[in-house]
């Protein structure tokens, strides 16, 4: 039940609240715990829309913590720059010394917005409150805020004033984990103003206060990105809650899965997308689920003097076009100074995308993931249908050295294929071989990170599977990027020193491959393994069963190569291999690849 105004004051306030003209109904007050989980597909589809179509994001840590700059007492934290607190023990009564200081007079909301729409990006995820507490606006409700510091102006409502200008989406980052909060639990042992009748649920009452004021004061918000959920005192019906209450001060807002915990079965899920962090996952999740990967463009969410560990152009392109082939958005950080200042080296990066995506952001907004349920081996594929007609756009990260770009298992011919780069849309020939589509491709690449081919097609596509398959010497690979994963938590990892299935904590979790094998016999198997403690697991193949131990490596990243044993293939068809933990002795354990040689001569 709606809670109208009791009287006509309380509405114009309401309205007076905003200086922005909305375009998107704003209840000044929370529905009554009305639930929203239950809308219809098409009210989801209507509410995700521009989430769909945008793609790729720009991600903002500015906190207190940017004061620090990753050192606190001369001394460097080991941890990333928003952490600081936390990593380096710092009691609130020191921390809070940085608050007279923060004063980023270089700060300027449009120019900050106009480096992300130069980038291509469509929408800005900024920390109104990060784990330290600190409120990046002027909160009626605490101290703690930046109403506090020299600045005395409210960073957040110049951004929204910036964005509404450029027509770029603004979302708040708000995190319900609060080392400051007197009342927040649990508390950090390192926080010496904590409050010994603390007292969580009215702490859950300033949280949604300060909700309250960032969705009533500063416009339209495309998503609420909740974060800090994991402490043992939040819960999946504080979760539904929340979620509740956020949808009910802006029903079209859109609230990230970090708004809840563990969803008990036969529970609604809560959140509206998924949202990994720092990593890739190997494939999509099917058509209708959202997800949103976030990824820093060093090794820090804030700022940190000493971090410049910068991925590169080629890897922020790269990371945006994987992606988006499996149907996400890419979330990428930057992280102010305290000056206010975008990082040149992030600024450099954006500037680099931003011109790729001058040229082949059609092949990525409002794009869906490409249809081959296999890695292309030469780059990625998303797609556009409509009606009967479908769109693809092969993004060629590898240009053929010999001018023929195959596309595996793909079996219809397309009415027409051309360069986006190629105004003109002259034409590119294409034939049909034994194993799918073959386009011939001008000698050199009109980009030299990713160029892309469109082929358009008016008939719906016909493609077979494709499968790893026995390389000329007989042998087999199997690597990570290629597994099907079988469980919640087991992942795959990509990252600039990481390429292997990881969080695999779950014994009842498998990993498997399918592949094609033309010449049967007797097999080493030897796989690349990372462990702190060595686990027991089972490689079943072709009616077969080995039992191994993985070795104890000096880290995560530290893989070793271990013999498994032999196997024997029968015949000659379409093998899988799987790995299985053994419940009883299973440790968690990285995986990078399987491979398989054949034995010669062996009987
Ligand atoms: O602890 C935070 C971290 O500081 C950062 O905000 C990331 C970004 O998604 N989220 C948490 C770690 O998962």
């Amino acid at each position: 039940m709606t809670r109208l105004f009791s009287n006509l004051k309380g509405l114009v306030f309401c309205l007076l609240a905003f200086n922005l003209v909305l375009s998107t109904p704003v209840r000044c007050q929370a529905e009554d715990a009305k639930s929203f989980l239950n809308e219809t597909p098409a009210q989801r589809d209507a509410r995700m829309k521009w989430f769909r179509e945008a793609r790729f994001g720009m991600f903002i840590h500015w906190g207190l913590y940017a004061q620090a700059a990753g050192s606190w007492d001369g001394k460097p934290t080991s941890g990333a720059g928003e952490w600081i607190m936390n990593d380096m023990q710092i009691p609130d009564s020191q921390y809070a010394k940085l608050v007279p200081q923060f004063n980023p007079v270089k700060f300027d909301a449009r120019q900050w917005v106009a480096i992300a729409k130069n980038a291509g990006m469509k929408y800005i995820v900024i920390t109104s409150k990060h784990h330290e507490g600190f409120g990046m606006y002027p909160s009626a409700l605490t101290d703690w805020c930046i109403k506090s510091t020299p600045f005395g102006r409210d960073p957040l409502k110049e951004l929204s004033v910036a964005c509404r200008e450029a027509g770029i989406k603004l979302c708040f980052y708000h995190s319900i984990m609060d080392w400051h909060h007197p009342d927040y639990l649990p508390r950090k042992p390192w926080n010496d103003l904590a409050n010994p009748n603390a007292d969580f649920d009215r702490y859950v009452t300033y949280l949604k206060g300060e909700l309250k004021e960032l969705l009533t004061g500063y416009g339209p918000i495309g998503i609420l990105w909740f974060d800090g959920e994991w402490e043992n005192t939040w819960t999946y019906d504080r979760g539904v809650d929340l979620y509740n209450y956020v949808r009910g001060l802006q029903p079209n807002i859109i609230v990230n899965n970090r708004v809840g915990r563990e969803v008990p079965s036969g529970k609604p899920t809560i959140g509206d997308y998924g949202t990994p962090e720092q990593t890739i996952p190997p494939s999509g999740y099917g058509p209708g689920v959202d997800w949103e990967t976030c990824m820093t463009m060093n090794d820090t969410w804030g700022f940190k003097q000493q971090d410049n560990n910068w991925k590169s152009p080629e890897t922020l392109i790269h990371n945006l076009v994987d992606i988006a082939s499996k149907g996400g958005n890419y979330l990428l950080n930057v992280g102010p100074t305290s000056e206010g200042l975008i990082p040149d080296a992030s600024v450099a990066r954006l500037q680099v995308v931003g011109k790729w995506m001058q040229m082949n952001g059609e092949a990525i907004y409002d794009s869906t993931a490409g249809p081959f349920k296999r890695q292309l081996p030469w780059g990625r594929c998303t797609s556009k249908s409509k009606g009967r007609a479908t769109t693809l756009f092969f993004h060629v990260f590898n240009w053929p050295a010999d001018g023929k770009l195959d596309v595996p298992g793909l079996k219809t011919q397309p009415r027409k294929v051309w360069l986006l780069s190629d105004d003109g849309k002259k034409s590119l020939p294409s034939t049909m071989t034994e194993d799918g589509l073959r386009i011939t491709v001008p000698n050199s690449a009109p980009d030299a990170i990713s160029s892309t081919i469109v082929a358009r097609f008016t008939e719906p596509l016909d493609i077979s599977p494709v499968y790893l398959s026995q390389l000329k010497d007989g042998s087999i690979y199997l690597p990570a990027s290629e597994a099907g994963l079988h469980g919640n938590t087991i992942r795959y990892e990509k990252s600039n020193d990481r390429d292997n299935i990881g969080m695999w904590f779950n014994p009842d979790e498998t990993a498997d491959w399918q592949f094609k094998v033309g010449r049967a016999g007797r097999f080493a198997v030897t796989a690349q393994i990372a462990a702190m403690a060595s686990g027991s697991f089972d490689v079943a193949i072709d009616g077969q069963s080995i039992n191994c131990s993985a070795p104890v490596t000096d880290g995560w990243g530290d893989f070793k190569s271990v013999d498994l044993g032999t196997i024997n293939i029968s015949k000659p068809g379409l093998i899988t291999l799987t790995i299985q933990p053994v419940k009883a002795g299973w440790q968690p354990m990285n995986l990078k690849s399987i491979d398989l040689k054949p034995i010669v001569g062996a009987p």
